[in-house]
């Protein structure tokens, strides 16, 4: 999974990025602008974590998004996001937009002013503008085709390309529109920018921390898409809280009144916006977690760990986590009849853990 992370210039993106990824990037007016950065992040998952407890295997592997962090966007361009921008939101799954809540005198705002609801405004009439820019491309081309004979295939896609510029014109992001199968299979290599799921992270100054709850709801509303999710950080705080020692860190952030370090909640709500869940492999060697779509059968999930899983499928053992902590081993949960034999519709559930029989 790819994620952008997107949003004005000198509203917290790489300090964000470098808390995702555990990198230092610079930050700061004189990176504000420059060329995008990119990462990896390893899911922090507390599952796994007591799996390996259990296990000690030789290995345990987390599952892993990456991130890009694009340069600020500029506002105003008559052709929409620059092609460096584009470039790096190319295979983005989703886009994480970062606006500003936290002041500081020292940390100039573009626009002058703290609003977050004004960013995202602005951020997303860039994004409807790069996406119109795509489509009235697209639309020149199939006209000057027009004058030969062309195909259904053609006129198909005109029509849809007209369909889609007069709901960019109406300012509506394309995620908002409901679409055939066909229509999001033509217009998938296109990667606009609209249709993309957001999560929009309000980092907020330290004062507003206790706030960002309501911050966020408040700005879910206003936005109201089921395809975009709000959550809030005090990335500068957060920063501090992630050089300190785990012991030091749990300290700081129950005296803040912050369950948990926020970079967990972004990945969850990236997780749950896009319907994914996670399930375990484990053994001596490795216990391992990854990830498929929510509703996936078993095959499918079977395939992400390795396609010849999913040719030779034959069936799957599961256990689900919870049952396998509480019977303490495999053998016990065979004993108590809590590991099952599924077939090729088994649709797996969030913190299964299977087991694959096949053959090749
Ligand atoms: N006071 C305060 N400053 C922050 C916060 N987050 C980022 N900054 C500062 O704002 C500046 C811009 O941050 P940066 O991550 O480079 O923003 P970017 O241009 O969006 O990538 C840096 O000097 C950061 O230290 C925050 O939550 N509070
Ligand atoms: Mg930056």
């Amino acid at each position: 999974m790819e994620i952008g992370i997107f949003g004005l210039p000198l509203s917290g993106k790489t300090t964000l990025f470098n808390l995702l990824t555990n990198s230092s990037a610079e930050t700061g007016f004189a990176s504000s602008k420059k060329k995008a950065n990119m990462g990896i992040s390893k899911v922090p998952d507390a599952r796994l974590d007591e799996l390996k407890r259990i296990w000690s295997p030789k290995k345990t592997t987390y599952t892993t998004v990456n991130y890009v962090d694009v340069a600020g966007v500029e506002k105003g361009g008559e052709k929409g996001l620059s092609s460096d921008v584009m470039t790096s939101l190319k295979n983005t799954d989703a886009l994480l937009v970062v606006v500003r809540q936290f002041a500081s005198d020292m940390v100039p705002h573009p626009e002058e002013s703290i609003d977050p609801k004004r960013d995202v405004s602005i951020l997303t009439s860039e994004m409807l503008l790069s996406d119109l820019v795509i489509v009235e491309t697209r639309l020149e081309r199939i006209a000057k085709q027009m004058k030969g004979k062309v195909s259904d295939e053609v006129m198909r896609e005109k029509e849809l390309m007209e369909k889609l510029q007069a709901i960019l014109e109406e300012e509506r992001p394309l995620r908002d529109v409901e679409l055939s199968a066909d229509e999001i299979k033509i217009i998938k290599g296109f990667q606009f920018l609209t249709l993309k799921p957001l999560i929009v992270v309000i980092n907020t100054g330290e004062e507003d921390i206790a706030d960002g709850d309501a911050l966020a709801s408040e700005l879910t509303a206003s936005i109201n898409s089921p395809k975009v999710a709000v959550t809030h950080l005090c990335a500068e705080i957060e920063q501090e809280i992630s050089q300190l020692s785990p012991e030091e860190a749990t300290e700081f952030l129950a005296d803040l009144g912050i369950e948990e370090p926020a970079t967990a909640r972004i990945i969850r709500t990236s997780y749950e916006l896009l319907g994914l869940i996670s399930f375990f492999t484990m053994g001596e060697d490795e216990c391992r977690a990854w990830t498929v779509e929510r509703g996936a059968k078993a095959p499918r999930a079977a395939g992400v760990i390795h396609s010849d899983l999913e040719r030779g499928f034959i069936r799957a053992e599961v256990v689900s986590y919870e049952n396998f902590v509480s019977a303490g081993s495999l053998a016990a949960c065979r004993d108590k009849g809590l590991l099952s034999t599924e077939g090729k519709e088994y649709v797996v559930k969030d913190g299964d853990i299977l087991n694959i029989r096949f053959n090749v």
